[in-house]
């Protein structure tokens, strides 16, 4: 069985997770020095988002060099040591990989600006005219630049130029960074934004429906599975490499359609993972779903927070322990890879914001300026950036040890977490993540999956799993012999009692 199948990932931010040096930034030694902390919780594996050489114009995801490591963060050899350290302790490590685009500042981009006939020209996606294709952070899709007087393409910033995947050229360069990198020993790749890699080359414009552009012709295209095969392939070529894709899609059919044995091992459900309410019956459509669309030994991924969202903690549950402890529970209960968001063992809650000042994230700050240039006045322009602006997920780790982050960012706040819940929260992952590795159910099928009111009910293997997503006491009625093994219950003649907002798991007799 594939290592991943059964196993948690972490996701560290690297920005924000442990200063070493008091900066007030992340860094590999910090890092290192919190892997104890990252083996007493009891996960499997690690995201790191991008750590590359970078001018952070969008956190890290322009990249200027993608064999290098950025000073902030330290330097090749704390990389090196911090890997040696996770594998020491059986951690695996995936690194965030942005094939789509480079930021400007790449060598490549300046040659290719250089001139016409410069031959890393075709490496970006240049045209005498733009189209109506609208970059993911608003606006046009499109840069002029004024030396070769042409516009080169950009889905997201207009630092992040986008890569011409149809140049061969551009492939044999991506093979040379997989190749450094695998080097290096990763276990994987998460792929940023992988369906985004081909376009239509004749650039039709897009349709728009209600003002909002439909992103049909600039992603998910002809020649992409092709080009997943030949990265897939590259990378297997010597050992096992987990690929998780990116997928910009909340369409599961389109999510599901990259993920296979000779594409990606895994690809993330937003359908599931970002949605603004939960309940259980909306979780119950969306496992079927799940089953429905994905066949064939094709997994799923489970979570409710990334650095590109609002924290599960508030957007789901408004604060709610236990409901959070409800959904972190059937993160790490369903079929699927759970992503852990770091800070959510915690309870870490949203950032608020009085200004765009405290901003850094230029997915609220553009969103604002724009609002402002449509008539907005400032204070609904905040309104705007508020909700788009993905700081709010990204303060720095608050760690219950007493040594919490050294300095704070010059640029970001600290959350603020009510210590006693903060530290049940902590508890119950830990436990929960023990219970989970002990028992024999994380590779297993569903054997039933049910809705009975607010409670939804799957077994797996000899492990019957009860949620309730209700906010007053229930009695689930149960056939056959069955013991609780995790979570509070009580068991009555007529079934099992459960409270508001509980997961638990029973070993049940066939
Ligand atoms: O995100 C891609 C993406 O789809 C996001 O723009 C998403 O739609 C938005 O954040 C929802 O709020 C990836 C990275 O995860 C993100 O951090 C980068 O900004 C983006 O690609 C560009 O590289």
């Amino acid at each position: 069985m594939e290592f991943w199948r059964g196993s948690v990932f972490y996701e560290i931010y690297m920005k924000s997770f442990q200063d070493s040096n008091n900066d007030g930034l992340g860094d590999f030694k910090g890092l290192t020095s919190r892997l104890d902390y990252l083996t007493d919780l009891g996960i499997d594996g690690i995201w790191l988002t991008p750590f590359y050489p970078s001018p952070q114009v969008d956190n890290g995801y322009d990249v200027s060099d993608y064999c290098d490591i950025n000073p902030d963060y330290g330097n090749m050899a704390d990389f090196r040591e911090f890997m040696k350290a996770a594998d020491a302790r059986g951690i695996k490590v995936i690194i965030d990989l942005v094939l789509n685009h480079s930021s400007t500042e790449h060598a490549w981009f300046k040659e290719s600006r250089s001139s016409k006939k410069n031959p890393k020209r075709d490496y970006y996606i240049w045209r005498e005219k733009p189209n109506n294709w609208e970059s993911f952070f608003g606006g046009s899709a499109w840069e002029f630049d004024k030396l070769t007087e042409e516009y080169y393409y950009h889905s997201f910033a207009k630092e992040q130029a986008d890569l011409n995947w149809a140049n061969p050229a551009v492939r044999a360069e991506i093979k040379q960074v997989l190749a450094f990198w695998l080097n290096e020993g990763v276990a994987g790749f998460r792929l940023d934004v992988i369906n985004n890699l081909t376009l239509v080359l004749e650039f039709p414009d897009n349709p728009v429906i209600d003002k909002e552009m439909e992103h049909v012709y600039d992603r998910n295209q002809q020649g992409l599975e092709e080009a997943l095969e030949d990265i897939a392939a590259f990378c297997r070529k010597e050992r096992e490499v987990f690929l998780v894709g990116e997928i910009s899609s909340d369409k599961l059919p389109e999510i599901a359609r990259y993920s296979s044995k000779t594409m990606l091992d895994v690809t993330f459900n937003f359908n599931f993972g970002s949605v603004d309410k939960l309940d259980a019956k909306s979780v119950f459509t969306t496992l079927n779903e799940m089953e429905t669309e994905l066949k064939d030994g094709q997994w799923p991924t489970l979570f409710f927070g990334s650095h590109d969202m609002s924290r599960f903690t508030t957007r789901l549950s408004n604060g709610n322990l236990s409901k959070t402890k409800l959904l972190a529970f059937l993160m790490l209960t369903a079929k699927g890879v759970p992503f852990i968001y770091y800070g959510e063992e915690v309870g870490m809650p949203d950032l608020t914001f009085s200004s765009v000042e405290e901003m850094r994230d230029i997915q609220g700050t553009a969103a604002y300026y724009q609002a402002l240039q449509a008539g907005l006045d400032e204070k609904n322009a905040l309104e705007v950036a508020i909700n788009k602006t993905r700081d709010k997920a990204r303060s720095p780790m608050v760690f219950l040890d007493g040594k919490p982050f050294t300095s704070g960012q010059p640029w970001i706040k600290m959350a603020s977490l009510k210590e006693k819940e903060a530290l049940s929260m902590w508890h119950y992952y830990q436990t929960l993540l023990a219970f989970r590795k002990k028992q024999n159910f994380k590779e297993k099928e569903y054997a039933s999956l049910t809705l009975k009111d607010e409670i939804l009910s799957y077994q797996r293997g000899e492990f019957l799993f009860l949620l309730h997503f209700g906010e007053t006491e229930v009695t689930y009625p149960l056939q056959g012999k069955s013991e609780l093994i995790f979570g509070e219950a009580e068991m009555l003649e007529a079934g099992i009692k459960m409270g508001a907002y509980a997961g638990i798991a029973l070993r049940v007799e066939d």
